[in-house]
């Protein structure tokens, strides 16, 4: 089987492809697989294998560069990046949404990092809105004092809303530019957590302007379709401007920011790449693609 191959086995899933015969109906049952197994998803795996068949017939897939090649445009251009840029105009809001464990809180010290290094702000708040776990608010907390931002919170039990309130006024107070705010993500019972994360959003819609109002999605790599479930779920309820994907260092696969794309057409902003602080960059749909191929195939 091609995916229990090791890390010094990488790229010859490819050669044992055109073994094959290139065009041949082995040839693209192999490659399904390989899609299949990198997490693109059944609906991007046939988008690409009619694709590709195409090229086929039109004799343009003639060698194993030919295929990456392929493999690399249909890939990047079903993505988008996005980049928000917040000004000094208004005051802006990033509510991050996901399922435990998939990095939201690590991502938001990230993010305040990152804006912060780049020069674009250092007036950011962080806002403990994952109540449901003490550990949550005193992570948030820690990360706070390490970096150096201003963290509301009022402890586990309390109501999200009234810390994203609480948040987000004395931001508007105290003349800060950026709240970024958890979430808990509990999806045992989608109705309630759709229920809870509409009572934020009523309370951050009502007081951040809607193009300063940013609901962004934290998706881990690793979770494979799980994660498009995940994004479906967020999406219906809130409506997702852009997705940070995460742990993207600790999977050979990370195909879900493709599935997701072709699914939902949600643009992609960060790729988290490690526990670091540091670990975090800009997403680029060629890179990514380029990345990708080369780990699956
Ligand atoms: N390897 C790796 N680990 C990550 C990344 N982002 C977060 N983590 C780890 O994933 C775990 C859960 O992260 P956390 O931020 O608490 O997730 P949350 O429950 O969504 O807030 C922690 O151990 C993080 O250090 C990443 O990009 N790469
Ligand atoms: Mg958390």
């Amino acid at each position: 089987m091609f995916f229990q191959k090791k890390k010094q086995d990488i790229g010859s899933k490819i050669k044992s492809l055109f073994k094959l015969g290139i065009d041949t109906e082995t040839f693209y049952e192999e490659l399904e697989e390989i899609l299949l197994e990198g997490d693109l998803g059944p609906r991007m795996t046939m988008d690409i294998l009619d694709e590709l068949r195409e090229l086929g017939w039109k004799n343009k897939l003639n060698s194993e560069e030919d295929l990456k090649q392929a493999l690399v445009e249909l890939v990047s251009s079903i993505l988008r990046p996005l980049q928000i840029n917040p000004d000094d105009q208004g005051l802006w809001c990033f509510l991050i949404l996901g399922v435990n464990g998939v990095g939201k809180t690590t991502s938001i010290a990230k993010l305040a990092h990152w804006y912060r290094a780049k020069g674009i702000t250092d007036k950011i708040v962080l806002a403990a809105g994952d109540t449901f776990r003490a550990a949550a608010t005193e992570q948030l907390i820690t990360h706070g004092q390490r970096l150096g931002f201003r963290v509301v919170s009022q402890g586990a039990g309390a109501d999200p809303g009234a810390v994203l309130f609480d948040a987000l006024e004395s931001a508007r107070a105290k003349g800060d530019h950026l709240v970024i705010a958890d979430t808990a993500g509990r999806l045992h019972n989608k109705a309630n957590l759709v229920r809870e994360l509409q009572k934020i959003h009523k309370i951050v819609a009502n007081r951040v302007e809607p193009h300063r109002y940013k609901k962004l999605l934290v998706l881990d790599a690793t979770t494979g379709q799980n994660g498009l479930q995940q994004a479906q779920v967020f999406h219906e309820a809130l409506g997702i401007d852009g997705i940070i994907l995460t742990k993207y260092d600790s999977t050979a696969r990370g195909g879900l920011a493709v599935s997701v794309a072709r699914a939902l057409d949600i643009p992609f902003l960060f790729l988290a790449t490690g526990e670091g602080m540091g670990d975090l960059t800009p997403f680029d749909p060629r890179e990514f693609a380029q990345e990708l191929i080369s780990r699956i195939l």
